[in-house]
């Protein structure tokens, strides 16, 4: 067998790796599309080119290198949690190190994970200027496991290795070789400058350094170098242990023998590959992946190119989007009605950059680079030559069908037009044009340039090509998107509502704003939903309800219906920014106040509701299963393609611990089965808002996952 069902990986050794002498050089060639990953074949087929160039008379040197443009990828995700076929990473690297040939890895592209810990094992490593490094497993819950922790330490010094573990993130060249992890960068062709390299090598007898074997980094170090790390950082690590065991590894390398030092490694990668945060990370890994594909349309839809834009509102998500946009590399006219709301808009970009610099996020050559991208206009004529426009103006109806009339006018035929609504109708937002198949909801979550999540709704008329568009260029600007249906709410913001009308039926229940927080706080969000919404500020969703209410489309009477807001906000109380909402403010420090509770005892007793203890435990399933049950609608209307897009957007967007994998995943994990259990138990105790989902019933009745 060649490949696999999709038709790419290569299962085959020989193929996967391929031999060949150039001069003196045997030249080892990986190639597995699409990203060179360790897979079965590849190990395979590296131990069996290994050995073939040691026996070689004519290799005096062995260089391995990656095919298409790029190194290796890590260990083959997709194997995780199988039995292991075929030998293991330590098996090459030690045969690397054992060469009595010099063994070289060249690099381009990328080298990440067990890619990296290859090359480590290599005598010298030399890489293109436009390779990316980096350790990025502690993102799957994972440590480098193929002695990373270990040569890397001893290759940099606990301090950087820390660094660069614990981030995941990954390095350009330049950084690398100032560290020592790359030996030489190589202009022009890559493999040519190996060969030379390699031919130097053995011209000067050079056999090279085997880190694995270096001390002169791992002597006399501070304690305190590792101490601190873990006091800094013991409250930001909840939920995985990775962080723990790699910090463990690094602390191992400097007072372990290599031996001992990598079977320390290989029993703390065993402990994080056990640790149920691992599964959840590497779920996300490929929903991320499947979010991006649209169902449905063809390959051969290619995206509109997109080499500028317009955003059409200067205000905190225009001026976040901008940012976006810019730090992407994107020219970016941003628009808006009055010198004074531009002056204001730029003004708060500069602002937001400043912070960045001055937290160390951000470096000033690249917030400036940033800022020179972005240019301020007033009239919709500068409009006229831009790729993509988004509209990022109050959310009242008639405003944007104002907005959209007039970017309608001057736009050029082929533009994307996209609203960032997060509550209009994207089908009458595009029938107010004249090119409803180029009309696109682009909603970002704010603050725009920090969020990930992009969610890409589709209007009936939108055409294909505008919706390909559009997904590839929220993943150009570094976004990560998720298809929408047209909806109330779409897909995150109607999932919210519905957690949010439970967690007030448990305020009316007895538990109080901070109860419900500090619940979901421990579960692992940032904040709890009382404190999201104090944030926010409850005016808008105030007036919101109050002209619901007026049309008929919500009945306050209703016994669902929980007014603390609408009574908080009666009473000024409009949260962080009053000083009190949900909870009173001193500066950004929330307390509970029980003139809160006794509104809640009011409320209670005017619907004759029995207020009491509720436990902890009560409210996570409560609002966990609110968010499951809607999610599975969701899924079953086709407002997401899939279950998995809601983990992505909940997990990107709205704070859902990454270490549980997101909602969907959360219920799976729980077995669907128990999960619908439990939701048909609320519908007999209250009511039809419990009603399961026909999809979770019949997943459930099948004793199956969400995809079948
Ligand atoms: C590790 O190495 C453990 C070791 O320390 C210890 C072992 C003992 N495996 O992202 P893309 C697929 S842990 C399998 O869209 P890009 C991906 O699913 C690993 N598959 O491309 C997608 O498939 P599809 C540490 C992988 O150009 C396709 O490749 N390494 C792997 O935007 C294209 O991916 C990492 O964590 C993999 N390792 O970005 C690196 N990687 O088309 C993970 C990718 O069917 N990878 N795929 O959806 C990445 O960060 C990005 O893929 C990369 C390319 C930056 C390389």
């Amino acid at each position: 067998m060649d490949a696999d069902p999709d038709g790419r990986w290569k299962l085959n050794s020989e193929q996967a790796v391929r031999y060949r002498i150039h001069d003196t050089v045997a030249v080892v060639l990986i190639d597995q599309p699409p990203v060179n990953a360790l897979g079965a074949a590849v190990r395979e087929g590296l131990i069996a080119m290994l050995h073939r160039a040691l026996a070689d008379e004519q290799a005096q040197a062995i260089l391995i290198i990656g095919a298409n443009d790029r190194f290796v990828a890590g260990a083959d995700i997709r194997e995780f949690g199988k039995p292991r076929q075929g030998p293991a990473i330590s098996d090459i690297q030690k045969a690397m190190e054992r060469a009595p040939k010099p063994v070289i890895c060249a690099m381009d592209g990328h080298a990440l994970g067990g890619g990296l810990e290859l090359a480590l094992a290599a005598h010298y490593r030399i890489a293109t200027p436009r390779v990316k490094l980096g350790l990025p497993e502690i993102q799957l819950g994972l440590l480098p496991g193929a002695g990373g922790t270990q040569r890397l330490t001893r290759l940099i010094g606990p301090e950087a290795a820390l660094d660069l573990i614990l981030t995941g993130k990954h390095i350009a060249a330049p950084r690398a070789a100032e560290l020592g992890i790359i030996d030489h960068i190589a202009e022009g062709d890559l493999q040519q400058a190996a060969i030379a390299f390699a031919k130097r090598c053995v011209a000067e007898g050079r056999l090279g350094p085997i880190l694995i074997e270096k001390a002169d980094r791992v002597i006399d170090v501070d304690p305190r170098i590792i101490s601190d790390v873990r006091a800094r950082n013991a409250k930001k690590w909840k939920g995985t242990i990775a962080p723990f065991k790699i910090v463990d590894c690094i602390e191992a390398a400097t007072r372990l023998s290599p031996d001992e030092g990598l079977l320390f490694e290989r029993a703390a990668f065993e402990a994080c590959s056990n640790d149920p945060a691992h599964a959840a990370m590497v779920h996300l890994f490929f929903a991320e992946r499947k979010a991006a594909k649209v169902n449905g349309i063809s390959a051969t839809t290619r995206p509109r190119s997109i080499g500028s834009a317009g955003i059409v509102g200067a205000g905190t998500m225009g001026g976040g989007i901008a940012m976006s946009l810019a730090e992407a590399g994107l020219p970016v006219k941003l628009l808006d009605n009055t010198q004074q709301a531009l002056d204001a808009g730029i003004a708060r970009i500069r602002h937001n950059y400043s912070l960045s610099v001055d937290r160390g996020s951000m470096a000033r050559a690249k917030a400036d680079a940033a800022i020179a991208k972005i240019n301020p206009v007033i009239g919709y004529d500068h409009l006229a030559d831009v790729d993509l426009v988004i509209e990022a103006v109050f959310e009242t109806r008639t405003i944007k069908h104002d907005v959209f009339r007039r970017i309608d006018a001057v736009a050029r035929p082929g533009a994307i037009l996209a609203t960032n609504t997060s509550a209009l109708d994207i089908d009458e937002i595009a029938s107010v044009t004249r090119r409803p198949q180029d009309v696109i909801g682009l909603h970002f979550f704010s603050p725009a340039n920090v969020m990930k999540l992009v969610e890409v709704v589709r209007g009936v008329l939108a055409s294909d090509e505008t919706v390909v568009s559009a997904m590839a260029f929220a993943n150009a600007i570094a976004k990560v998107p998720v298809l929408a249906g047209n909806c109330e709410g779409f897909i995150g913001n109607r999932i919210l509502q519905r957690y949010g009308t439970e967690a007030d039926a448990l305020l009316l229940e007895g538990a109080t704003p901070w109860q419900i927080d500090i619940a979901l706080k421990d579960f692992g969000f940032p904040m709890g939903i009382y404190l999201m919404r104090d944030l926010a500020g409850l005016d808008v969703g105030w007036r919101m309800r109050a002209n619901r209410i007026a049309a008929g489309t919500l009945d306050p009477a209703a016994p669902d219906y929980v007014p603390l807001a609408d009574r908080l906000c009666t009473a000024g109380r409009f949260g962080q920014k009053t000083g009190a909402g949900y909870y009173t403010y001193a500066g950004r420090t929330a307390s509970p106040d029980p003139a809160v509770d006794a509104m809640l005892d009011q409320i209670a007793a005017e619907k004759n509701v029995m207020r009491g203890p509720i436990e902890d435990e009560e409210i996570v399933w409560r609002i966990l299963c609110a968010m499951v049950n809607e999610g599975a609608d969701i899924v079953s209307e086709e407002i997401a393609q899939r279950a998995s897009d809601i983990d992505v957007a909940y997990a990107f967007g709205y704070g859902f611990p990454k270490y549980r994998g997101g909602p969907m995943f959360w219920a799976e994990q729980h077995g669907l089965p128990a999960v619908h259990d439990r939701i048909a138990a609320y519908a007999a105790k209250y009511g039809p808002r419990w009603q399961p989902s026909a999809l979770l019933s019949e997943r459930a009745a099948a004793g199956k996952g969400w995809d079948g």
